[in-house]
């Protein structure tokens, strides 16, 4: 069955691979799935025949004969589930692996989200750089916990698994903050998930789609 993905026609990060389609792209990738892309513009997102594939008018969306799914988490999910190389057999290890998306989802990208919301639109507020630091320190926190239980380990949990490729998504998100760099075991953790081809091939069908493309 054809699986087509929708992604930004033009990523405003130019091809840096941080818009939410690449850890959809990455888990098709591990997974050895064949897949098309949708382009869309800001204003099609918005437009009835995307929304009637996402309800909140954003990318990526996935459709697979008559499914059609949003939420990268629950994509990404979908993936893992019904293919080999992103789950765990046992179900202990598959249940603590999908833990760590969620925890990627819903404990680690939220403050970077609200990083990235104080630095774009509260810009000019005399708050703003008070707000960006005590952001940032809640994300240190998350960082330094996140560090001290990866340790000296390759993955958060035994094998690479769809819970390590939600993380290294999430941190490659604030990668240009600098945050990562009091940590060099997430730093190398990153770059151990960027050099895994299977990464490799998403993040160069999206630089081949936004290279250059600067909002
Ligand atoms: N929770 C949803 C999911 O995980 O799928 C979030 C989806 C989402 O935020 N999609 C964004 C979107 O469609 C694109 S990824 N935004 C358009 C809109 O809401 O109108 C977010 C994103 C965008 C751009 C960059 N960048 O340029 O660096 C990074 C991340």
């Amino acid at each position: 069955m054809t699986i087509t993905i929708t992604a930004f026609e033009k990523s405003p990060d130019g091809g840096k691979g941080l818009a939410r389609d690449t850890r959809v792209r990455w888990a098709l990738e591990e997974a050895g799935l064949a897949y098309q892309v949708r382009l869309v513009s800001f204003d099609a997102m918005k437009q009835a025949a995307h929304l009637a594939l996402h309800p909140f008018g954003q990318i990526p969306t996935y459709q697979e004969g008559d499914l059609v799914l949003f939420e990268t988490g629950a994509i990404v999910l979908h993936i893992a589930t019904h293919h080999a190389g992103l789950l765990p057999a046992d179900d202990n290890a598959r249940a603590r692996a999908i833990a760590w998306m969620f925890a990627a989802l819903n404990t680690v990208e939220p403050p970077e989200l609200e990083r990235e919301a104080a630095i774009f639109l509260e810009g000019g507020k005399p708050w703003r750089a008070e707000l960006l630091s005590l952001i940032e320190d809640r994300i240190a926190v998350r960082l330094g916990q996140l560090s001290a239980h990866l340790g000296n380990a390759d993955w958060l949990d035994g094998a690479f698994s769809a819970g390590d490729l939600m993380m290294a998504s999430v941190l490659l998100r604030i990668r240009s903050s600098g945050l990562l760099e009091k940590y060099p075991n997430l730093a190398a953790y990153l770059a151990r998930g960027e050099a895994r081809p299977a990464y490799r091939r998403a993040f160069e069908a999206q630089f081949a789609v936004n290279a250059g493309k600067h909002l």
